[in-house]
């Protein structure tokens, strides 16, 4: 098995770990934690800096989310930063600081953002502390964002005479507003997760010390259904932000379409007639009766 010995798919490097399939985090000293079974957790590991995205990091978080993307065991993906204070404090304004507009032209470091973008598997970010400037564009970029309630964002570029560069004027506007968007855009304002979850940025606020296990459970009960079935959902979501409502309609059309003769639509539906669990591609079926079926 090839994938046994692919070191960035299932150890990641020394900026960005990976842990696949991921553990629950232990409940006391004796207890290893379960696997969650098609869960790659990520994390960025510059603690000290308070992760920020370096464009080593950058690279590494590109490589390592494009080969879990292409591991069919993978189903869902979290990302989340080392330690408490942060999930990531924004780029490495070091870094940057050296930077001119050509250096930027050439630059791949953008390509982190992109690629973390650009994965058909659904991703999750797990937010404590800071998540600033590239930061909360990283964490913008995955599908569903948990934030512990000592989560804050911002993007507060404009406090060091620059702008979001990341995607976050785009996708801070397309989540929560122009109106809304632009006051945190022009003052840098930043805000704590109970706003952040006012304004619909997050999927849900969780008690701090519960946020990694809250987004990995997240992550578990996307990878128990059929994944086919969840990519095609995640890109019918994305192109909402891409396309006119008709044209996102005729993709979900398609994309509707191309589910059925796949394995995991007849055995979900026979399944259902039968009154039994369904057992989806590659995996067991689960102990017990279906617990919600269909609406
Ligand atoms: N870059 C580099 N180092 C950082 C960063 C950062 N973004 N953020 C924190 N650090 C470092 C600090 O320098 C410090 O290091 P050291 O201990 O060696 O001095 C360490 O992390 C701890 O930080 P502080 O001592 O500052 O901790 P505080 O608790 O006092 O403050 C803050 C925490 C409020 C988060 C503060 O660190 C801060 O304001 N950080 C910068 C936030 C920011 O402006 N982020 C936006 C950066 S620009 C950006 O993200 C653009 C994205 C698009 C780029 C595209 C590139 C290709």
């Amino acid at each position: 098995m090839t994938e046994a010995l692919d070191p960035i798919r299932h150890s990641g490097t020394d900026l960005v770990q990976v842990e696949c399939p991921a553990r629950r985090p232990a409940a006391g000293s004796h207890d290893t934690g379960a696997p969650l079974d098609g869960v790659a957790l990520v994390t960025l590991n510059r603690p000290r800096a308070l992760n920020a995205l370096s464009f080593a990091l950058l690279t590494d978080l590109g490589r390592v989310i494009e080969a879990l993307d292409t591991d069919p065991a993978v189903r869902a993906i979290v990302i989340t930063g080392a330690g408490r204070r942060a999930f990531a404090a924004g780029a490495d304004i070091g870094e940057l600081a050296e930077q001119t507009p050509d250096s930027l032209a050439a630059s791949e470091g953008f390509r982190g953002w992109d690629r973390v973008a650009a994965v058909e598997t659904p991703t999750i970010a797990a937010v404590r502390g800071y998540a600033l400037g590239g930061g909360c564009e990283l964490a913008m970029t995955c599908d569903m964002l948990i934030a512990g309630s000592d989560a804050v964002f911002g993007q507060p570029e404009i406090k060091i005479g620059i702008i979001p560069g990341a995607g976050g004027t785009q996708r801070l506007t397309r989540a929560i507003g122009a109106a809304r968007a632009m006051e945190l855009l022009l003052t840098g304002r930043q805000i704590r997760a109970d706003e952040a979850a006012r304004l619909g940025l997050v999927t849900k606020v969780v008690p701090a010390e519960e946020t990694l296990a809250a987004a990995l459970d997240l992550a578990a009960e996307i990878a128990a259904l059929p994944a086919g079935a969840a990519r095609a959902a995640k890109a019918a979501v994305r192109a909402a932000a891409e396309l006119p409502l008709a044209g996102g309609i005729v993709h979900e059309r398609m994309l509707f379409r191309e589910r059925f003769g796949t394995p995991d639509q007849a055995e979900g539906m026979r399944a259902f007639v039968e009154k039994r669990p369904p057992r989806w591609e590659g995996r067991p079926a689960p102990a017990g009766p279906t617990e919600d079926r269909p609406g």
